[in-house]
């Protein structure tokens, strides 16, 4: 770890699948390619990635807080517009460290509406503060890479009219290969 490395510090990413936490990661770390499937806790340059399902599942709630151990602070992440966010209220407590919030895509919503009904799972969770930004079109990257001591990133703006790549469907394999066994035991 280089000294720069020790003063950024590591930061964990949590929230549901398909928030856009690998892909965020990616983007804050120069890395092209298309985000897969997180099946397990991934140490990625200064941060910690963790499966959609840490959070979806109180049965993994243990298996996160001891992951963070090995974090400065945590990052709540929920995608704009989102039907189930998964993050309970008063989260944050579970952890001795700062906790901020992540709102992501962003992009799919123009009214800043919406962009505010999305940080209030956040907030209600203890997380402060709260960033609203699209890894895909760049807005609201560089106040998060400030706040993490990192580069802003350029973001991943596509072409004009192209569209967004879609999103993946989170299947019965995924569940398994981070170890569900089918219904919600949340
Ligand atoms: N429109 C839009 N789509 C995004 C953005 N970030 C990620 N996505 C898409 O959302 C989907 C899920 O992204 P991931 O980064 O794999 O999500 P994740 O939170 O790591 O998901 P798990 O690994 O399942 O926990 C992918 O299809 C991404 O291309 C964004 O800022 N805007
Ligand atoms: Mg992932």
């Amino acid at each position: 770890m280089t000294t720069n490395d020790a003063r950024r510090g590591k930061t964990i990413l949590i929230g549901a699948s398909e928030a856009g936490k690998t892909t965020l990661i990616q983007t804050l770390s120069h890395q092209a390619g298309t985000a897969a499937k997180t099946m397990t806790v991934a140490h990625r340059f200064n941060f910690i990635d963790t499966p959609g399902e840490y959070i979806e599942h109180r049965s993994f709630y243990k298996a996160l807080i001891v992951t963070a151990a090995d974090a400065d602070r945590i990052g709540l992440v929920l995608a704009c517009g989102c039907d189930d966010c998964w993050i309970p209220p008063a989260f944050a407590a579970s952890f001795a460290k700062p906790v901020f919030g992540i709102v992501t895509k962003a992009d799919l919503a123009r009214e800043r509406s919406v962009w505010e009904a999305a940080r209030e799972p956040l907030r209600r969770a203890g997380a402060d503060p709260v960033f609203v930004l699209s890894a895909w079109s760049g807005q609201g990257l560089a106040g998060l890479a400030a706040y993490l001591g990192l580069p802003a990133p350029d973001g991943r703006a596509l072409p004009a009219g192209e569209p967004l790549p879609a999103g993946r469907a989170v299947g019965a394999a995924d569940r398994a290969a981070v170890g569900l066994r089918g219904g919600d035991d949340g």
